[in-house]
Formats: C-alpha cells, structure tokens, sequence
C-alpha cells in the first residue's frame, strides 16, 4: 500500500524492460530524437556512405555499416579492428554527434551504467533480407562498458543467446524508437538479427538502421 502511493508519486521515467541480467530495454527512448537522428545519419553518410564488407572468411555481409566518432569498426580480408581512418576515403571518421553522445549516456545512466563515454557508434543498414549472423563483441578493449542499442526504421527480431554460441536463444523484436543497454554479464552474449521482413516504415521506407555506441579502445 505505503509502497504503492510512493510508486505512484515518483515521476514515472522511461519504461524499463529487462530482457536478462545486465540487458535493458528501453521502449521508444529515442523517438523524441528521431528527426535529428536521422537527420544526423543523413549528413554522416554523405561523407562515409553505407558500404557492405568482407568478412575475414571472404563472404560480403548483408548488412551496410559506417561509423562514427574518433573509431570505426571495419572489417576486411584481414581482420576484425577499430579504426580511426575510414579505409574507403583515407579520412578520419565523421564526429560523433553531441546529440547521439548525449542519448547514450542517458541511456547507459538509466540502465545503471553513469559516465558511459563512447568513442565509437557504428551504424548498421538492413534491408529487407539482411541478417546478421549469432556473434559476440569482443573487439572492444574495456568489456566493462555496455554497448547501446538505437534501433530505427523497420521492426526487427533480434535473437539474443547465452556466452557460448549453441545456447538457446531469445527473440525479441526491437522497433523504432527502441533502445537497449548491454552491460555486465549480456555484454559477451552472442546476438544476432533475423532476416529483416519486407516493409515500409514512414520516415526511414524499406530500411532499418540500428546505432550501435561503444568504447572500443
Ligand atoms: C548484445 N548489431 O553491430 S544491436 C552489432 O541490430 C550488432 O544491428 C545488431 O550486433 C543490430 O554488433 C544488434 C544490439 C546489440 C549490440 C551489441 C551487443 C546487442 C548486444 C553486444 C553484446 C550483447
Ligand atoms: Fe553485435
């Protein structure tokens, strides 16, 4: 009862979904930041444009990445790393926009991860078709700090596992707008995204675009 009326005075914040320990989702934490997102990853893009890389095995993925901020993940026949040069232009990577600095700081804060300074936001584009295949992140040097999730576009069915590949998987669909934390005992857990369904999303049409903040070195 006392409980109650005190639950019921608090402001109520976000709404807090806990997909496992150390994995928080956060139901439409970004939509208030839509349009400046988007608006943001337009203007990223046209000096880093979405290509599609080859993995270390020598498959094209599905999936088209860019980044930014002071590090970019890439791949190619040689290897998995962070860099601070994008390979297709020579040039650094765009700066992070304060704005997406600020939107996983808060964030990180609300999932109990204060003082999250990412120094690298890779961003992934789905169309319908694209996956990405069961993998852990671990080319990040601090394991200690979450990962953010923005999801935007098309809805998703994201599979999430256990730490070794052939655990059972979760599925949980990610919309625009979602936002999820990825920290302690998730943060080596083996993920992926399921074939993206055909559609058409009314700000991002027949594409999802998922932003991934890290700290990588
Ligand atoms: C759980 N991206 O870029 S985001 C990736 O939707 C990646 O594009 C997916 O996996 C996407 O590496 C999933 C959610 C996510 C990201 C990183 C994680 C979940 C994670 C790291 C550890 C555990
Ligand atoms: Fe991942």
């Amino acid at each position: 009862m006392t409980a109650d009326l005190f639950d019921a005075l608090r402001s109520p914040g976000p709404a807090r979904e806990p997909l496992a320990p150390g994995a928080m989702l956060l139901r439409g934490f970004a939509r208030p930041d839509e349009a400046e997102l988007i608006a943001a990853i337009e203007t990223i893009i046209q000096r880093a444009p979405f290509r599609r890389m080859i993995t270390p095995g020598g498959h094209q993925m599905s999936v088209a990445m860019t980044n930014c901020g002071p590090f970019g993940w890439v791949t190619d026949r040689s290897g998995y790393r962070y860099d601070a040069v994008d390979p297709e232009s020579g040039a650094r990577w765009p700066a992070m926009p304060p704005l997406f600095r600020e939107l996983a700081d808060k964030a990180a804060t609300e999932a109990g991860f204060a003082g999250f300074a990412p120094d690298a936001c890779l961003i992934n584009r789905y169309e319908p078709g694209a996956k990405m295949s069961l993998h852990q992140d671990r080319d990040e040097r601090d394991i200690g700090a979450p990962i953010v999730s923005v999801s935007l576009g098309l809805p998703a069915t994201f599979l999430f596992g256990g730490l070794k590949r052939t655990d059972k998987t979760q599925r949980h669909r990610l919309v625009h707008g979602d936002v999820v934390v990825w920290g302690g005992p998730a943060r080596l857990a083996f993920h992926g995204v399921a074939p993206l369904a055909e559609g058409e999303h009314a700000l991002l049409g027949r594409r999802r675009i998922n932003l991934t903040f890290r700290r990588a070195r």
